[in-house]
């Protein structure tokens, strides 16, 4: 595959970073260079985080997406995705979130991993992240693809961090060795009315594995998790759309619930 020109993925990553500060849908990067390819859009992904980190952001974790054989199927890949979460995009379920700060934005329950120790290898197991894993959390997190209409090809998405723009983490941290997380089930509600279900095993049959695949990709280019890590492992449900006004409730047995409510529009 040709590789896009040089200088592009400087102009891509400037491009992304001011849909996102101007709170606009931009036309995807793939309708102008259509041979993109993954590496190149992982390239793109690490030089936009890295331009966040100069204005002062910190990397706090991972986010994977695309976990689930539904939402690939959809998507027609065979592979999940993975981007960085950096901590001014930690939301607080006491703080009403302002609509204003997004473009179109919806909201997917996830299982999160408290990472308590680093990891690293290209042989990574289910059974290798959980012995890590200091704590499993409930968590909400808030996709907002910077690409009209939520519409994109896999290299569109992980260029763009893999539309990541919030998440929100319940208060509840349980050691995750007493659980069995792809059992677990999960009700999330708009506004008291149920909108989704799901249960962990939605996420690679087990949440702990979409870690593992992540640890592995990172490995190939050596690097990989480390102590301190905050993991969002996938959504377990679809994804819905929320307006100002709405709450959000996910409720995970054992686990606990996350929350957050949107402003009103001022
Ligand atoms: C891509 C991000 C998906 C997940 O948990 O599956 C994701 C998207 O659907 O916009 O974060
Ligand atoms: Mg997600």
């Amino acid at each position: 595959m040709v590789p896009i020109a040089s200088g592009a993925d400087l102009e891509i990553v400037e491009y992304l970073f001011a849909a996102e500060k101007d709170r606009r849908e931009v036309v995807k990067v793939t309708e102008r260079y259509p041979n993109l390819s993954l590496k190149e859009a992982y390239a793109i992904q690490e030089k936009l985080i890295q331009k966040r980190e100069k204005g002062g952001a910190r990397r706090i974790g991972l986010k994977l997406g695309l976990t689930s054989k539904a939402k690939q199927e959809m998507m027609g890949v065979h592979e999940a995705i993975y981007g960085y979460l950096t901590d001014d995009m930690l939301a607080l379920e006491w703080e009403p979130l302002d609509f204003a700060q997004f473009i179109h934005p919806k909201a997917e329950p996830e299982i999160a991993f408290m990472i308590g120790e680093d990891l690293q290898g290209t042989n990574i197991t289910v059974e290798d992240v959980l012995s890590v894993t200091r704590y499993v959390a409930p968590a909400i997190e808030i996709i907002d693809s910077r690409y009209v209409n939520f519409k994109f090809t896999l290299a569109d998405v992980v260029a763009d961090n893999c539309s990541s723009s919030r998440f929100l983490i319940g208060s509840k941290w349980i050691c995750a060795k007493t659980l069995n997380l792809a059992e677990i089930g999960m009700v999330m509600s708009k506004n008291g009315e149920v909108a989704q279900t799901g249960s962990g095993a939605a996420v690679m049959g087990h949440p702990a594995a979409s870690v593992a695949w992540a640890v592995n990709k990172l490995g190939e280019i050596g690097k990989g998790i480390k102590k301190g890590d905050i993991i969002l492992s996938g959504a377990i449900s679809e994804a819905i759309p929320f307006e100002p006004h709405d709450t959000i409730v996910a409720q995970f047995a054992e686990l606990g619930s996350v929350s957050f409510s949107c402003k009103a529009r001022t």
